[in-house]
């Protein structure tokens, strides 16, 4: 075995976005595209030299590839070993969890998280820290900057790991470790929910479908759901990790999740439906003929936590993405705890949970989580929800509607225009900030404009910084319309119409979700000239 030094130019556009660097599978199999971006996460780290690594990705096409050569960087770049999950895979969650209990430097995650996979889909690459965390902005700036300047990279030539035998193999000085991916997290869940209860509920005849789209949640929703919790087998659907998702798009929404959305529909519907992404860390909860949003699903956890033995002493803070509806805060005012309004990127939640200011974080793009680990989590908020079904015996519908009656409804959509121009997409957004300081005090149809502004966000624990984080026009009585560009697309720009309005009268809280925001829908296209501006009459996804 011999460690070459290979000579590289600077690749442009090896930028980190929204979580990590993500493109065309195509683009990271040029040459040298994926080395020159290790080698840089690699020379932007101090201290490594002989530490530990945590290696692993959702198994979409190029990841058992991009593994070996990941190895062989590892061992030229001095690591002293690197834990790998049996096959290459380790779902996001599970690496944040393995990252904190081995005390690891850091850890490598291969995903493109929810976008398609197979040969002409997406591939993505992201650095985590020893918090167990998607690196913050600080590392990824310096990785990009690396990325600007390299001229060599490190490998050895040693032959490739058997990835599928558990053990101990070795590459020059450094151990690889194959292990079970699954052992460690399924560990973890079972400290945190009541397991007794769980299985008590599936033993009394309590059926659930879980699809995991063909994505890596399936290998861990068949441990627990099936083999600790008991479900009959075939409750978990899609439970496959294919390298091209089997053709799903594996995002859980009602859009591509519709089949799991049919199957939760008529007489033969299961109590409880759930699914998760690419890599496992989102979720969608759905009950008979009912969706759960993103944005409720957390404010409904944070209500009930305490029947979770993990959570039972209570909730230090809540954390919800910006754009995320303000369902949260209201159960936070109701507990006396703060809620911290972060910009989108779980890499923010971060110093929040290192610091002991929040327990639960959430998001509207079907992500919720905990200081359980440093990463939103699906199966986790799947297991949250099926302790709360066990612990109440209420179904899901009646239990959100309970939650609406005491809180409130935040009426809550996202817009999505994917693959626009991305000079015109540009343009929207500088003729959006261009109104703002004329918005507030301003009547748009039935709406006062209250406040106007383009999100900054200083991290109360370490004082950083963060500008131009998205629009918001925020309205009286609890409305807002937020616009942002998407950080985790390929192609083009995608702009997203965050809308909400909140109703306190649990009259009118069966109204459709469309119907009740119509208005703001509205002001949302004329606002920002959304029709001429992107040439599109309709959103691409509505969820
Ligand atoms: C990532 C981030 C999330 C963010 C989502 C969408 O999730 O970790 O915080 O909400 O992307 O970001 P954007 O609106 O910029 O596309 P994931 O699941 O894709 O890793």
């Amino acid at each position: 075995m011999t460690i070459r030094n290979i000579a590289t130019q600077p690749i442009p556009g090896q930028k980190p976005g929204t979580s990590g660097l993500r493109k065309k599978v195509t683009a990271f199999m040029q040459p040298g595209y994926l080395e020159n971006f290790v080698q840089s996460i690699f020379d932007s780290l101090e201290g490594s030299a002989g530490q530990t690594l945590v290696l692993g990705g959702d198994g979409r096409f190029y990841n058992r590839a991009a593994v070996q050569t990941i190895l062989k960087m590892a061992a030229a770049n001095g690591f002293g070993k690197v834990l790998v999950g049996r096959g290459g895979l380790f779902s996001t969650p599970a690496i944040s969890c393995v990252i904190r209990k081995t005390g690891a430097f850091g850890g490598i995650v291969l995903s493109a998280s929810h976008n398609p996979g197979g040969a002409d889909g997406d591939f993505g690459i992201k650095y985590n820290i020893a918090n167990g965390g998607p690196a913050p902005e600080k590392v990824t700036d310096a990785i990009y900057t690396r990325t600007g300047t390299i001229t060599a990279y490190r490998i050895s030539d040693a032959p490739d790991v058997d990835l599928d035998a558990p053990g101990t193999h070795t590459i020059e000085n450094m151990t690889v470790e194959v292990v079970d991916p699954v052992a460690d997290y399924a560990e973890l869940m079972q400290r945190l929910f009541d397991f007794d209860a769980i299985r008590a509920l599936f033993a009394r005849g309590f059926t659930m479908r879980f699809d995991a789209m063909s994505a890596i949640g399936g290998p861990y929703a068949k441990a627990i759901i099936e083999g600790m919790l008991g479900a009959p087998a075939g409750t978990v659907v899609n439970g496959e990790p294919l390298e091209d998702f089997g053709g799903h798009h594996p995002d859980p929404n009602p859009v591509n999740a519709a089949d799991l959305i049919g199957c939760m529909s008529g007489a033969a519907a299961p109590d409880f439906g759930a699914a998760s992404d690419g890599d496992a860390d989102r979720n969608m909860i759905v009950g008979r003929d009912f969706c759960v949003a993103p944005s409720d699903s957390l404010a409904v956890l944070a209500a009930n936590a305490t029947l979770a033995p993990g959570y039972r002493d209570g909730l230090a803070g809540i954390a919800r993405s910006m754009p995320t509806s303000t369902a949260a805060d209201r159960v936070a005012a109701g507990l006396g705890i703060r809620c911290y309004e972060t910009p989108t990127g779980w890499k923010f939640f971060g110093n929040l949970l290192d610091a002991g200011m929040a327990t639960l974080c959430g998001e509207e793009s079907y992500g919720t989580g905990s200081n359980h680990i440093r990463e939103k989590d699906g199966l986790w908020a799947v297991l949250f929800w099926l302790n709360i079904l066990a612990a109440t015996g209420k179904p899901v519908e009646a239990i959100v509607r309970e939650h609406w009656a005491r809180f409130g409804r935040n009426y809550y959509s996202r817009h999505d225009y994917e693959a626009i121009d991305s000079a015109a997409a540009d343009a929207l957004v500088t003729h959006l900030r261009a109104q703002l300081p004329s918005l507030p005090g301003q009547r748009l149809d039935d709406y006062m404009v209250e406040t106007a502004d383009d999100f900054s966000y200083t991290d109360p624990v370490d004082g950083s910084e963060s500008q131009k984080q998205g629009v918001r026009i925020v309205f009286a009585e609890g409305s807002r319309i937020v616009f942002r560009l998407s950080g985790t697309g390929t192609e083009g720009a995608t702009l997203r119409v965050y809308l909400e309005r909140y109703e306190a009268d649990s009259s009118k809280h069966d109204i459709s979700t469309q119907t009740a925001l119509a208005g703001l829908i509205a002001v949302a296209g004329r606002v920002a000239d959304i029709a001429v501006r992107t040439g599109r009459n309709a959103p691409t996804v509505v969820t």
